[in-house]
């Protein structure tokens, strides 16, 4: 995944990701494989345009300048990218092509207008992103942030969920990921029931509320309906003497968002309207509430509420006194616990109206469910309904620093047209002022030239769009344009999309699981339909790389009185101060670690994310300056588990820095004096012996497997363990060392090019063919026997395959375990199977003289 260039440079997370991939390109293309690896910049987003807000520089500056401080961080780790296909989501040749899909999905129906309510501040006068609302205030000064409704570009990314939840089985992807995005696509197969609304004398109206339930079976259970405060309908429900507490409930709500207002553990809140609907089923009056916990987007925004059987009806009925009828008895006929809802299915009770001509009573929840929507249909009251969870995506943002959306309004009607594909890219003009503009309307809207236009086919005057697209559309599709990025006739060239699609590996943060890989896949599946691209998704394997957290931090617990006390005593005191201890006055005592001067203080050992406010940032410039890129690649790649969090710790560093010394000791050897180090090699001329072979080719092995696996920290160990056991060698054959420096080089790419200078080859090693590894040299050699004396299993040994009886038989004699059952024994017999077991007979008599216990 590309980066956002952020002002604070690279992090230690992103050479992660980065050095994966770039340790799996150069693997490839030493097997032969063409490999497209490139690298570019989601470049348009909310930190540089708020920082030319507060400082008056223009975002592009900001943004250019940050862009030349990654490339050149990214450059230094040494990474193979094709920087030919370098590109940026805010050049103008990129995101005419992003306009260009934009234009394709309004010709489809697939974006278009709606009132949505967005976060706004009337203080600053601007519309805010939810990460700018902490606690429903705004996050630059804290001012009360209200839920307003504007009008909006949608993109209807829900007529795509079916196909989007369905694909997923094929993918190879983590499958937490796509169980993730399952949840957040959220397809709910229930029904749509209608309850008839009652005028104040308990006649029905013509006004009906229809709900969406999953749980059609409980419907005799409904005994109050819930509607969101947003509900439409809601002021023409509610009652004169309800109106005002109504009203007030509402306002309170609009400040709320979904999510805390749909918190589970949040206590109930609602107000009555002092109107009530029919239970089609019982035929009983039913009050009608309005509460928050109903989301006015989701269903239909109402629900009949069956406090016997859902935990928050249950909450909000007990609260408000309202009457709970049990209709499903679990399967195996226990009681129901009173207080407390029973969710799950069962055995329908309470639940007949023959009037109505409805009875469930004794079926399961599933044929109950079955039954009362063919009820419904039959009588015009439901039908059955599958619902999303999924929401269209709000595709407008009251922003300067974003693509401009290529459509026009005519002037004289408002009419909304499409600019014409032949006038793209439609650029962003040129502002000194980015502040909002009070009103709510986008900043664009003082570019006042721009604005103003002529519809091309009628000649009329119109106005521009103001509003930008938000950062997801130019991270959308990049890895398309990666495989044709200087195209200016189209978005991408057939055969090259067919030649390189689908992206074989895709490396990314799991911050990405849902909205980034959701919002592609749909964009994706759009130009699939539209031919312009050759397969149904866009990333055919995602892997997460694991979060790296900062140094472990240790610290100490303190009374009141400044005393050390353990940790864990310290809970049990519940009141202490907290010391932070340097890592020198640290020791490990068993699982814990405790003060070096004084072992019985326990101390809280804990890593923490990466922050500035914790000052526990790691620069990988620091490292890179330090130890070198290569040290700081391995390091990463050695850390753990490529998907597991880690935490940093600079002595794993020097570990891996350690490692690249010895390796560069052994082949080119220490320096003569003081910095120098000799021309040329140790390397000597000499056939290798088969134990140099056989340590060779069983570190090829690995290194291809694990390499392949994207376990690199196991490829890694396996270098370690070949360069320890080649120490041990008086001689180092170039066949050898040659081949290990191959496989080293995509892990530390700059030691591997300058060993292979030395090894006297001139041209690079990054093309070289990867070492294959010899199965002959792979086969074990030596098998361990386990030895028997007198039928009891007294030790093992080791010997060579296809060893004889006699030299395992004087291996055992020479063992040190096995030497004192044996020697000056006399021997009744001895059974050999060859490589399995060797048994030994002693004389009985002797045996009892002898000294074995
Ligand atoms: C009656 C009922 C009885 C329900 C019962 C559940 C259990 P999912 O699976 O999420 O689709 N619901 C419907 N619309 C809602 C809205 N706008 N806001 C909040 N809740 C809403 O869940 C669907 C269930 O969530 C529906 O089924 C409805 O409550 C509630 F024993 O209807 B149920």
């Amino acid at each position: 995944m590309f980066p956002y260039p952020s002002g604070a440079g690279l992090h230690v997370g992103h050479p992660l990701g980065y050095t994966a991939t770039d340790v799996l390109a150069r693997f490839k293309r030493m097997q032969g494989y063409n490999v497209l690896h490139p690298m570019g910049w989601d470049a348009f987003g909310l930190p540089a345009e708020q920082y030319a807000i507060e400082t008056g520089t223009h975002p592009k500056l900001t943004t250019l300048r940050n862009i030349n401080r990654f490339r050149s961080q990214l450059k230094s780790l040494g990474f193979s990218y094709d920087w030919d296909r370098e590109i940026s989501t805010i050049e103008p040749e990129y995101y005419k092509w992003t306009q260009w899909i934009f234009l394709q999905l309004l010709k489809r129906g697939l974006a278009y207008q709606a009132e949505v309510p967005v976060n706004w501040c009337p203080a600053l006068g601007t519309v805010l992103a939810n990460e700018e609302v902490v606690d429903g205030v705004s996050e630059r000064g804290g001012h009360p942030v209200i839920r307003k409704p504007m009008r909006q570009w949608m993109l209807k990314i829900t007529a795509y969920a079916d196909r989007l939840l369905e694909d997923l089985d094929e993918l190879d992807w983590p499958e937490s990921i796509k169980e993730m995005q399952r949840n957040w696509i959220g397809r709910s197969e229930g029904a749509e029931v209608e309850f008839c609304v009652l005028d104040s004398d308990g006649m029905e109206t013509d006004m009906k509320i229809t709900v969406y339930t999953t749980r059609p079976d409980t419907i005799f259970g409904a005994t109050y309906l819930v509607v969101a405060p947003e509900y439409t309908l809601l002021s023409s429900i509610v009652s004169t003497e309800q109106r005002e507490s109504v009203e007030g409930y509402q306002d309170i709500a609009s400040r709320k968002s979904d999510l805390e207002r749909t918190e589970l553990l949040k206590e109930k809140t609602g107000v009555f309207s002092g109107c009530y609907a029919k239970n089609p089923t019982s035929g009983e009056p039913i009050p009608i509430w309005v509460a928050d916990y109903v989301l006015g987007s989701y269903g239909t925004g109402a629900i009949m509420a069956v406090p016997a059987h859902d935990a928050r009806d249950h909450e909000f009925a007990s609260k408000f006194n309202i009457p709970i009828k049990w209709v499903v008895t679990p399967n195996n006929g226990s009681c129901v616990e009173s207080g407390k809802a029973y969710s799950g299915e069962g055995i329908i009770v309470n639940s007949s109206n023959l009037k109505v001509g409805l009875d469930i009573n004794g079926l399961s929840s599933k044929e109950a469910a079955y039954k009362v929507i063919e009820w419904a249909e039959k009588v015009g009251k439901g039908k059955k309904k599958v619902n999303y969870k999924l929401r269209d995506w709000l595709f407008a943002r009251q922003r300067y620093w974003g693509e401009p959306i290529p459509v026009i309004f005519l002037e004289d009607s408002g009419e909304s047209l499409p600019v014409l594909e032949s006038e793209l890219p439609l650029t962003l003009p040129e502002l000194d002022d980015f502040t909002p503009s009070g009103t709510g309307e986008p900043p664009l809207s003082k570019a006042v030239s721009w604005i103003k236009t002529i519809d091309p086919s009628s000649g009329k005057p119109a106005t521009r769009e103001t509003n930008t697209m938000p950062q997801w559309a130019g991270s959308c599709w990049y890895y398309l344009r990666f495989m044709d990025p200087k195209n200016s006739n189209e978005l991408v060239d057939k055969a090259k999309e067919k030649y390189w699609s689908p992206v074989d590996v895709y490396v990314g943060g799991a911050e990405h699981a849902v909205l980034h890989l959701l919002y592609s896949r749909f964009w994706h599946k759009v130009l699939y339909d539209i031919g312009v691209v050759s397969t149904k998704e866009p990333f055919k394997c995602v892997i997460n790389q694991g979060i790296i957290l900062g140094e472990v931090q240790y610290t100490a617990c303190k009374d009141t009185y400044e005393n050390y006390i353990s940790a864990d005593s310290a809970d049990v005191l519940g009141e202490y101060l907290q010391e932070i201890i340097p890592e020198e006055r640290v020791v490990k005592s068993g699982e814990f670690f405790v003060l070096k001067d004084n072992p019985n203080i326990r101390l809280i050992a804990r890593a923490h994310k990466m922050s500035k406010s914790r000052g526990n940032v790691v620069n990988p410039d620091d490292v890179v300056s330090e130890y070198g890129a290569d040290s700081l690649r391995l390091y990463e790649m050695f850390m753990g588990p490529f998907r597991d969090s880690k935490t940093w710790n600079t002595s794993g560093i020097e570990g891996v820095h350690r490692f690249l010394g010895r390796t560069w000791r052994l082949i080119v050897g220490s320096p003569l004096h003081h910095g120098a180090f000799r021309d040329g090699t140790l390397v000597t001329d000499e056939e290798p012996t088969t134990e140099q072979l056989r340590a060779l080719h069983k570190c090829i092995a690995k290194v291809t497997e694990e390499t392949e696996g994207t376990r690199f920290n196991t490829g890694i160990s396996a270098m370690m363990e070949f360069i320890n056991a080649a120490y041990k060698w008086d001689k180092q054959p170039k066949a050898i060392i040659e081949a290990f420096v191959l496989l080293l080089s995509p892990y530390a790419p700059h030691m591997a090019e300058e060993l292979w200078s030395r090894l006297g080859h001139p041209d690079s090693i990054a093309y070289k063919a990867f070492p294959k590894a010899d199965p002959a040299y792979l086969k074990e050699s030596t098998v361990v026997l386990p030895v028997q004396i007198n039928g009891k299993t007294r030790g093992t040994i080791q010997v060579e395959k296809g060893c004889s009886e006699e030299d395992a038989f004087t291996l055992a004699s020479q063992d040190e375990k096995l030497s004192k059952y044996l020697n000056g024994k006399p021997i009744k017999k001895r059974i050999f199977v060859p490589g399995k077991i060797l048994n030994v007979i002693l004389d009985r008599q002797n045996v009892k003289a002898g000294s074995i216990q």
